[in-house]
């Protein structure tokens, strides 16, 4: 310690001179640097650090790389600026209110994964480590094409990443692509692919919070039979519990939820109920009981059950990480256990950051204990584990037959295996129309397909035209649901009157006749781990106009979409032939393109040279359209050829396992339509039929004819090249046509 002297100026220059006091002085300074590192304080909450203070970092350089992209979930364009002048992106889920646009602040979920991109080569980093971490991003050029690029002819053009974890260790992957097709089929093979969802849960979503009372859902319900609007799924959210105790009902609101599901069912639709979780701390409560009575709350650090702050007042969190835990969630959604469950209601994980009210940045201490592990360790992945044991529970009370639904607004790396994501609490605002498709592509690129924004914005009210054109946009992106915050007036699809109302209908009814093409993509993204909603550049990835374009995008290869819904014109700039899918016009790319656009028009293209699968005849509810029949959609390139694949299952089950589905691919090629069984040993009968061929960039055929199981028939068409053939089972034929 130094001693205490009088002001003698003389005498303290000598004794700091004094080799043995510097030494000491230095230590102590050091001490009290640690002092401050071991135990943090962040406005009233501290964090004891009971291993000190740590961190795991490692650089990467990136030569020729000037593209990178992934690392959700941040509401920022697709391609990731540099950070040199900012906060680093930060991954680290949160509960956030009203998030701010592009911005590298942590949002509700986080996957540690990140592309490089450029005209030669894709390759990918996984940092696989769930605690806080930030990534800082800076290049050579900062988007200039370096001088000397040109003159040495060589790859100068550098990014630089700094991946900065607070705790674990490094584990890290680099796939190496080269293909962006690759690098996606190497990452699931790492972490999974896309869970195949139910095909329902692809058509449209009504959703607020909240609906009220079982009166209300059915005056909802009828509403869209009224306005002739196809839905699938209406949600419930919080207010519909007693109390907010999740697996309950409100008993005077939702006194016979089973009757509720009933009447849905009755119409072949369903329902989703909010469950999250934190749990009120309440010995009346049985889930509460159950909890705490086999321990599987989270600790404090002193060895207590943890208690935040949430919806209910006290709430404990489960220990989600325990797969005892997650095996005794999963059992709770038992019909005899989830009392007014029904096989037709389906679940919302919420809040799962997990979001503590009255925690650090809203969200959970990070030295509370999950077994040995601090929570700060583990922190990324609470929201993942909850989704998953929800999931489970799902598939476990229909005897491991149906495919689960269950939608989780926190994630991590691997979430895509247990259903879908949303974008969390956007605005009606336009910019935040505007983010959504970036951050979905962002999410697709890391796997995860099934992704959307609320649809009308969750704070605030939309104008009508911003609503308008949410649905047309929304009618294109994977996971469509409409959702409002409790305090917004009501915004059911007929209430901005008869115009508006057509014109939501027109882009509902779009998304019910791509069903059978959203599935199907699905089913690849299933299967091979690729986006369903996809960048420009992962289809063009050799051409650098498409690297940076996030106001376009692909569903897989056919469909394109543009943010130029809310313009007067939009400007496709992609190589090749696009038909408009609404009249027709043929397009030809390598160009930009000046299509005008009206309130009435979503400017949506399918590719020259591929086949979509659609069934045209628009039902209540993509279960009535189950064994409707298909038409054709054959876009024909230069070469007056086109490709495409028709995928037909159940819809429902897991019986595509075991080969219970029709898989055709279809090919047109020299003016003869063929299909080729692309798996020979399945089976799969559908009452389903090919009703109608169209056929776009072709001439008028003089004669065309069937063949169908050695018969001929010589076919209808129109002078618009439409052919059709009401009575002939189209699926069992290999040639299915000559023109
Ligand atoms: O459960 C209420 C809301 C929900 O509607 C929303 O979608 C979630 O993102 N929830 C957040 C909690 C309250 C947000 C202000």
């Amino acid at each position: 310690m130094r001693k205490d002297t009088q002001a003698d100026p003389e005498a303290e220059k000598k004794e700091e001179a004094d080799p043995a006091n510097q030494a000491e002085a230095a230590k102590e300074e050091e001490e009290k640097v640690e002092d401050v590192m071991w135990e943090e304080t962040f406005k009233s909450h501290s964090d004891s650090k009971p291993n000190g203070p740590s961190a795991v970092s490692l650089d990467f350089s990136l030569p020729g790389v000037e593209h990178v992209y992934g690392i959700p979930e941040h509401a920022d364009t697709l391609r990731l600026k540099t950070t040199d002048n900012g906060d680093p992106y930060r991954l680290y889920n949160l509960d956030v209110f009203q998030y701010e646009l592009y911005n590298p602040m942590a949002l509700y979920g986080a996957v540690p994964v990140m592309l490089a991109h450029n005209a030669q080569r894709t390759t990918g980093i996984f940092w696989l480590n769930a605690a806080e971490t930030w990534v800082d991003i800076s290049s050579n050029t900062a988007g200039k094409v370096h001088l000397l690029q040109f003159y040495f002819l060589v790859p100068i053009v550098y990014t630089y990443v700094r991946w900065i974890s607070e705790s674990g260790i490094i584990d890290v992957f680099i796939m190496l692509g080269p293909t962006p097709n690759d690098v996606f089929s190497q990452y699931a093979s790492l972490t999974g692919t896309q869970s195949f969802p139910p095909l329902a849960s692809l058509g449209y979503h009504q959703c607020r919070w909240n609906y009220n009372d079982q009166e209300d859902v059915q005056s909802v319900d009828a509403g869209f039979d009224e306005h002739d609007i196809p839905y699938d799924f209406i949600w419930l959210d919080i207010e519909h519990t007693d109390g907010k105790r999740y697996f309950t009902w409100d008993p005077h609101k939702f006194a016979t939820p089973k009757e509720m599901l009933q009447g849905l069912m009755d119409k072949k639709r369903k329902m989703v109920a909010i469950v999250d979780p934190h749990i009120k701390v309440d010995s009346n409560y049985k889930i509460h009981n159950e909890i705490r009575s086999r321990g599987f709350y989270i600790k404090n650090k002193d060895g207590g059950d943890y208690e935040g702050w949430c919806w209910p007042g006290s709430a404990g969190y489960p220990d989600f990480t325990r797969a005892d835990m997650r095996a005794w969630w999963a059992s709770m959604f038992a019909y005899d256990q989830y009392e007014g469950s029904m096989e037709n209601l389906y679940t919302w994980n919420d809040m799962n950051e997990p979001s503590v009210f009255n925690g650090p940045e809203v969200t959970m201490h990070k030295d509370a204990m999950h077994g040995a592990w601090e929570h700060r360790d583990v922190h990324n992945l609470y929201g993942f584990y909850v989704q998953m044991a929800t999931a489970e529970g799902l598939i476990q009370r229909s005897g491991g037959v149906e495919r689960p639904f269950v939608l989780t607004r926190a994630f991590f790396a691997g979430s895509q295996r247990f259903g879908a994501v949303w974008t969390g609490d956007n605005a009606a605002e336009w910019d935040h129309l505007k983010i959504s498709i970036p951050m979905c592509l962002s999410l697709g690129l890391v796997g995860i397909s099934f992704c959307g924004a609320d649809v009308g914005g969750f704070f605030k009210s939309p104008s009508t035209e911003l609503l308008v054109r949410w649905y047309q946009t929304g009618a294109y992106q994977p996971f469509f649901r409409a959702h409002a915050h409790l305090d917004t007036p009501r915004r059911e699809p007929w209430l901005f009157g008869p115009e508006n109302t057509a014109l939501i209908r027109e882009a509902v009814r779009q998304r019910y006749t791509f069903m059978p093409y959203w599935y199907q993509q699905f089913y690849l993204a299933h299967r091979t781990g690729q986006p369903v909603m996809r960048p420009l550049w992962v289809e063009y990835p050799q051409d650098p106009a498409t690297f940076a374009l996030d106001d376009e995008f692909l569903i897989v290869t056919c469909l394109q979409t543009l943010l130029g819904a809310v313009l007067t014109f939009v400007c496709v700039c992609v190589p090749q032939v696009w038909f408009d899918i609404h009249t027709f016009q043929k397009h030809n790319g390598a160009q930009n393109l000046y299509i005008p656009v009206t309130m009435s028009s979503i400017p949506v293209f399918q590719r020259g040279g591929s086949i979509i699968p659609r069934k045209m005849r628009v039902r209540r509810s993509s279960s009535c359209m189950e064994h409707d029949p298909y038409t054709l959609y054959v876009a024909l390139n230069p070469q007056r050829t086109a490709e495409g694949e028709l995928y037909i299952d159940d819809g429902h089950t897991f019986n595509y396992e075991k080969k219970e589905f029709i898989h055709r691919r279809l090919s047109f090629a020299n003016n003869v339509l063929s299909s080729v069984n692309l798996a020979p040993d399945a089976q799969f009968t559908t009452g389903s039929w090919i009703e109608r061929i169209v056929i776009l960039g072709a001439s008028k055929p003089s004669k065309v004819t069937l063949k169908a199981a050695g018969e001929c028939y010589t076919l209808r068409f129109s002078h618009m090249v439409i052919l059709t053939g009401h009575c002939v089972n189209l699926l069992k034929c290999h040639q299915l046509f000559q023109v």
